[in-house]
């Protein structure tokens, strides 16, 4: 029986020798590989923290200590030694495990994640609560260096360097964001992580210090004044130890002795401490260790090479809004780039090559992206922020107050709008239609295929104001490509002109409000289908004319139905006095959990299915 198959909660590591934890990591380690190769899912992160999982569960008493994973994208470990470990394999798929800590799931969940840098300020109300509430238990937020570049962990430092009693801080280096990690931050880390005679004389100075003669207040008063100006000179960590935390490390992650000899160190101290861990990011499976970004978010692969099983060379719309911005920067040199952390996921990578002086990698800093493009639109260029749709929401105010106030011409592109699928509900881009809504000065468009999206891509280059352009996930869909009329402000365009009911969509569900509208001419049913456009301005001409002639209007997005696009016609078909009724189909007052993409569109019925049933069922 291997040592794997006897662990069913933490208290099972509790009593092993050293040797079984090092037995334990690499059976951890076969285990999940094995899993996520047939499931997908965040196989390099995942891998790096193996050790550091278990020297966290061998040290701290969860749930009643609480370990707080930044993102959550790397407790796979964490999940298969708190009793989840057949589930895993169910992970990221509908109705199975999340792929991220879920407080639903399992009492060792002490807090959600799934966006980027919350942890230390999360952890710090822990803290606060641990005081007032009089208890003792330890607060271990863990955090990554990539997720360490964002905004809210210097706002947390901040507040958190003024503690006074016990807080954990894991800062766990690997040196990669999902691409290789970037900024002053991860330089400074650098410098750290491999400077041995700074750490020696680290160490050296230290010992020096404590052997220093404390007698007597003002003694001690000195004494304490000289070792800071002694330290700042020499010592490692000297940002975080200026901002008050006791600096711990670097130590090997990869060192289950050296964790825990750390962590019980750090257990001991009435301060808060930062103990700097440096890890490789897919450790123990070759081809992840080479190609950490590969395998962050990684396919279904074959064990052996790490070949992924499907192979699909299809353009995804990410990467027709890359390739577009590409053409589009040669004939343009006002045009550049911004990505926070993804240049990957939202297809700048060729840009970024092609362009290294005109692309921008900010790291995880969403709300710094944008008031950044706003600076640089103020200057006369023409920045286009790449953004997946639910990170965007972070730079909620420095869109309406750096950009849309002052009217400059940001180009938005709206990555993963719409339902995301595995990732779930942290990461369902559904909200971004409603939050832009309502900001005066902006220009909301959404394609309806591949075509579309890089004519549109051209228009908004050339717009003068904010403007935002929203896009799914996934394969760029050729159909519909018969429909190409130009792109004219504020201006849907008609794709099939029928009696009585109209569908109007927003950007790709154009397909499947075309494809209803066939199905239902199956039964006599003589459906228009607007492909939308622009969904603000929205094109009152077009509403006019429809609510005038049309019972029905179905209004389809993928968005919550509040403050969506279907809002916008409900308000102004009352507005106008139209006669039609107006149905809105989109996402409902809820979170939607994680699940395959077209899973998740059924279950919001905003499948062709779905929309015939509800046609059917509101004319009947
Ligand atoms: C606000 C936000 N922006 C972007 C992301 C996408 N994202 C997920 S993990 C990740 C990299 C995190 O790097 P790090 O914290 O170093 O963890 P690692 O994966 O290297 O272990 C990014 C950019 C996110 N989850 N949240």
């Amino acid at each position: 029986m291997s040592i794997l198959d006897k662990i069913n909660s933490p208290k099972d590591i509790k009593n092993l020798e050293i040797n079984d934890l090092n037995r334990l990591a690499k059976e951890l380690r076969k285990y999940l590989i094995s899993v996520v190769s047939e499931t997908g899912g965040h196989l390099s992160s995942n891998l790096g923290v193996v050790e550091l999982t278990l020297a966290l569960h061998y040290c701290f008493n969860s749930p009643y200590d609480k370990l707080i994973w930044d993102v959550g994208h790397q407790t796979y470990i964490h999940k298969i030694i708190t009793g989840r470990k057949e589930e895993l394999k169910t992970i990221r798929q509908f109705k199975g495990l999340s792929g991220f800590p879920k407080r639903i799931e399992s009492e060792h969940d002490v807090f959600e994640t799934g966006h980027s840098t919350t942890s230390i300020s999360a952890a710090l109300g822990f803290v606060k609560a641990r005081e007032i509430l009089k208890q003792n238990n330890y607060v271990v937020p863990i955090i990554g260096d990539g997720s360490m570049t964002g905004g809210m962990a210097f706002e947390a430092l901040n507040n958190a360097g003024r503690l006074n009693s016990n807080f954990i801080l894991i800062l766990n280096d690997n040196q990669m964001s999902i691409s290789k990690n970037v900024g002053g931050l991860s330089s400074y880390l650098d410098t750290i992580r491999t400077d041995t005679v700074y750490k020696e004389m680290k160490e050296e100075v230290e010992k020096a210090l404590t052997r220093i003669p404390k007698i007597g207040k003002d003694v001690v008063k000195v004494v304490r004044d000289v070792k800071s100006s002694i330290k700042q000179l020499v010592i490692p960590g000297m940002l975080f130890e200026e901002l008050g935390f006791t600096y711990l490390g670097p130590v090997d992650g990869h060192n289950i002795t050296a964790l825990i000899k750390t962590l019980n160190k750090a257990k001991r101290l009435d301060e808060p401490v930062i103990i700097h861990i440096k890890t490789t990011k897919g450790k123990g499976f070759k081809p992840a260790e080479i190609n950490p970004t590969k395998y962050h978010g990684a396919k279904p692969f074959y064990i052996e090479d790490g070949k992924y099983k499907n192979i699909s060379s299809e353009d995804t719309y990410s990467k027709v809004f890359g390739n577009t911005l590409v053409n589009i920067a040669s004939k343009n040199d006002k045009l550049v780039t911004i990505t926070a952390a993804m240049p990957e996921g939202t297809g700048l990578d060729n840009f970024s090559k092609k362009y290294p002086d005109r692309f921008f990698d900010v790291g995880i800093a969403e709300q710094h992206a944008v008031t950044f493009a706003a600076g640089l639109a103020s200057s006369g260029l023409k920045p286009v922020v790449a953004l997946y749709s639910s990170f965007l929401q972070r730079a909620y105010d420095q869109v309406l107050h750096d950009v849309c106030m002052q009217n400059l011409p940001v180009v938005f592109a709206i990555d993963r709008a719409g339902l995301v699928g595995a990732d779930g509900e942290t990461h369902q881009g559904v909200f971004d239609i409603s939050f832009l809504n309502h900001m005066p000065n902006m220009t909301i468009v959404a394609p309806k295929n591949k075509k579309e999206l890089e004519s549109m891509l051209e228009y908004v280059v050339d717009f003068n104001s904010p403007i935002a352009i929203r896009y799914p996930k996934g394969k760029a869909s050729c159909e519909l490509e018969e429909f190409n009329d130009d792109i004219v402000y504020g201006k849907s365009e008609i794709i099939k002109k029928g009696e009585k009911i109209a569908i109007l969509s927003v950007g790709t569900l154009a397909k499947t409000a075309y494809n209803t509208a066939i199905k239902l001419q199956e039964k006599g049913i003589n459906c228009s289908v607007i492909n939308t456009r622009f969904i603000k301005p929205i094109d009152i001409e077009m509403i006019e004319e429809i609510a005038s002639s049309h019972e029905y209007i179905f209004v389809i997005e993928e968005n919550v139905i509040s403050g969506g696009y279907g809002s916008n016609v409900t308000r102004l078909v009352s507005e106008i006095n139209g006669k039609s009724k107006v149905v809105c189909i989109g996402i409902k007052d809820e979170f939607i959990e994680h699940g395959s993409r077209e899973q998740l569109i059924q279950l919001c019925q905003l499948d062709e299915q779905g929309i015939y049933n509800s046609i059917i069922s509101t004319i009947e």
